[in-house]
């Protein structure tokens, strides 16, 4: 463990989303978000927001072992394979948030223009209260938590090599967001690893 903070659990009861920090060497985090950056097969697609097909406001890629498409927001994400280095990520993952992921769909977000509106990882696929562990590489950005009853929102700050472990009722009780930060002129890149739990229906 390579964190020089203990990790911090952000929300309470029956949901969870652990903060671990900087779980990877310096080294081993520099290099990650490079080569992930320069060899991902990054597009751009469109989703369907109120009726009307827009482009996301950052680039994706989704990998999967089986190679299982991943269906969001009326888009359909064909399965890569996993390489060498997102599944020695994904073993690092696995240790610290004690689960087994299958799938990791990464994110990338070129400037803090980018952003991921209000949502929850909540997809049929996922099954009921999945573990989810987003790791996080290069810019800081903020990532925040809103409870979908008492809109309680948590906002904190994601800096490279940071982990965040979701589980419990977290998907259910809680959306997620990643704000716009114009500030923020710097790329990064978000993995996060999930086990798909049922074939998609039509697949
Ligand atoms: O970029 C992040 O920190 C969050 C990513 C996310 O919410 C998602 O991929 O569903």
């Amino acid at each position: 463990m390579f964190a020089s903070e203990e990790p911090r659990e952000l929300l309470s009861r029956a949901s969870s989303a652990v903060l671990h920090h900087a779980i990877l060497e310096p080294s081993q985090t520099r290099d990650a978000f490079e080569s992930l950056l320069a060899h991902t097969p990054w597009e751009q697609r469109d989703v369907v927001v109120f009726g009307r097909s827009v482009a996301q406001p950052r680039l994706v890629a989704w990998f999967a072992s089986p190679p299982i498409a991943y269906r969001y927001a009326g888009l359909t994400l064909e399965a890569h394979s996993f390489t060498p280095l997102l599944l020695e990520l994904k073993k690092r993952v696995e240790v610290i948030a004690g689960a087994q992921f299958n799938s990791v769909l990464l994110n990338l977000y070129r400037t803090g223009a980018d952003s991921n509106g209000w949502h929850a990882d909540d997809e049929f696929e996922f099954g009921a209260d999945p573990v989810i562990a987003s790791l996080s590489l290069g810019a800081t950005r903020r990532f925040d938590l809103r409870n979908r009853e008492t809109k309680e929102t948590i906002k904190t700050n994601l800096a490279s090599g940071d982990l965040v472990v979701m589980s419990g009722e977290c998907q259910r009780e809680w959306i997620h967001q990643v704000p716009k930060q114009l500030k923020v002129l710097e790329p990064r890149i978000n993995l996060t690893f999930r086990m798909v739990q049922k074939p998609i229906a039509g697949e």
